[in-house]
């Protein structure tokens, strides 16, 4: 099945991506957001996130006419659904488990169904609970009773639905995009066949078909696997502070076995995905799900753990340093993303323990972030971003948070001073 016009609705970490990466492959794309604001910075041909090289691929496809971005849905061959699944809101408390809140699937759903017209294809990218691309076949046919759909009418139906999970990377995106294998799951063989046909306009690897709820499955099961191994670093971190033992050191020891690889330890899990999507899993299967809800509990407490650690510091520094208050002791965190490399400051725990620190500690608190120029408004008044030549010139207490590659060149230089050092990542 040849496609000449494609939509993707929601342009943001994924949408925008994938949009630039078909319409370089001369596929004509239309981008929809209900953000005024990004739809205005695409169609200038600029990108209103961060990602390496989007915005040369962005302001070719945009300046050559395949991409253009608009907040109404216009008719096409094929619907991609890229929109947040995000928590609920309202079960983030203790000992609730956070249910996944598919709203802005509904409200896609609804904004595109208009516009669909016999022999489309709807795929739903967005990481999802399993049933949610059933969910919203419901949601699309209610809309179109004159439109037939898998659900009711399998194979001969005028529409096609399938669940194509996004796998990619945060700063690796374009190269991802392309390169990593996709799983496809239809809601039958033929949706599956004409979403390969789709995604093969550009990817490299393998499309590996499924159904869509073991597509839905096999997405949230990476990212669970990914957060219990984290998990299990993290706990060893905890034991190995316990006993007096380097658990980098004990790490890179038990990884030359050739069957074990452990993860690095951190100050938590950060990002939109590794810290949401294992509760997609749990809240469906809360009885059964018991390991990767213990997972997801470790990393949440990690961050208080790192906490404790820096206030203990300050502690000892007093006891060290008797004609002293709390209030002459300068801390600095170091680095404030949510991993290395990057200057994506959302779902951090970096961010939240500097700013659990600045609200309790009563002396200065300085953040060191070599990837942004200037804080958000909303820390501003917290805590000061400065260099770090002058974060180590002025603090008697360092905590290393984030492994970026401009701390790992200092660490050895570093070593010498006289700091009380707190090191979640184990640079130095
Ligand atoms: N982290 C550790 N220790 C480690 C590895 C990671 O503490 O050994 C922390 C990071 O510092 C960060 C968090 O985990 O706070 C998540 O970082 P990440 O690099 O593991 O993953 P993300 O969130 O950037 O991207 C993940 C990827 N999933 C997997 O690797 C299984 C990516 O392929 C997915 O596409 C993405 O989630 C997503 O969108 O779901």
């Amino acid at each position: 099945m040849q496609f000449n016009t494609i939509s993707v609705i929601g342009l943001g970490y994924i949408g925008l991506p994938t949009a630039a990466v078909f319409a370089s492959r001369k596929i004509k794309v239309v981008g929809v957001d209900v953000n005024q604001h990004a739809v205005d910075t695409i169609n200038r041909g600029e990108i209103h996130i961060v990602e390496p090289d989007l915005d040369m691929v962005v302001h070719a496809a945009v300046s050559e006419g395949y991409l253009k971005a608009t907040t109404t849905p216009e008719p096409a061959e094929a619907f991609l659904i890229a929109v947040p699944t995000p928590f609920k809101k309202a079960s983030e408390q203790e000992g609730q488990v956070p249910e996944p809140d598919l709203s802005y699937i509904e409200a896609a759903s609804k904004a595109i169904a208009p516009v669909l017209a016999s022999g489309n294809l709807v795929i739903l990218e967005s990481t999802s609970p399993v049933g949610a691309t059933e969910k919203m076949a419901e949601w699309l046919a209610e809309a179109r009773p004159d439109l037939t759909f898998p659900q009711t009418h399998g194979e001969g139906s005028d529409i096609r639905i399938a669940h194509c999970p996004e796998r990619v990377l945060p700063g690796h995106v374009l190269r991802e995009l392309v390169q990593n294998d996709r799983v496809v799951g239809g809601m039958t063989p033929k949706c599956s066949e004409q979403a390969c046909a789709l995604y093969k306009t550009f990817v490299e690897g393998e499309c590996v078909v499924t159904n869509a709820r073991t597509a839905e499955m096999a997405k949230l099961t990476e990212n669970s696997f990914r957060d219990v191994n984290i998990a299990f670093a993290n706990e060893l971190s905890i034991i190995c502070d316990e006993l007096d033992i380097n658990v980098w050191e004990l790490i890179a020891l038990a990884n030359r076995h050739p069957r074990v690889n452990i993860l690095q330890p951190g100050p938590g899990v950060g990002g939109h995905c590794i810290a949401v999507d294992p509760w997609f899993i749990v809240s469906k299967t809360p009885e059964q799900a018991r390991l990767i809800r213990t997972a997801r509990e470790v990393n949440d407490s990690k961050p208080e753990w790192v906490i404790n650690k820096v206030k203990l510091a300050v502690a000892e520094y007093l006891q060290e340093n008797p004609d002293k208050t709390a209030k002459d002791v300068t801390i600095a965190c170091y680095g404030l993303a949510f991993k290395a490399d990057i200057d994506d400051l959302r779902e951090s725990p970096a961010l939240a323990i500097t700013q659990k620190i600045a609200a309790e500690h009563p002396g200065k608190v300085l953040a060191v972030e070599p990837n942004i120029k200037m804080l958000p408004a909303t820390q501003k008044d917290q805590f000061e971003l400065v260099s770090s030549a002058t974060a180590d010139a002025s603090a008697a207490i360092k905590v290393l948070l984030v492994d970026h590659q401009e701390f790992k060149q200092q660490a050895a230089s570093s070593l010498d001073q006289t700091y009380k050092v707190i090191d979640t990542r184990g640079i130095f």
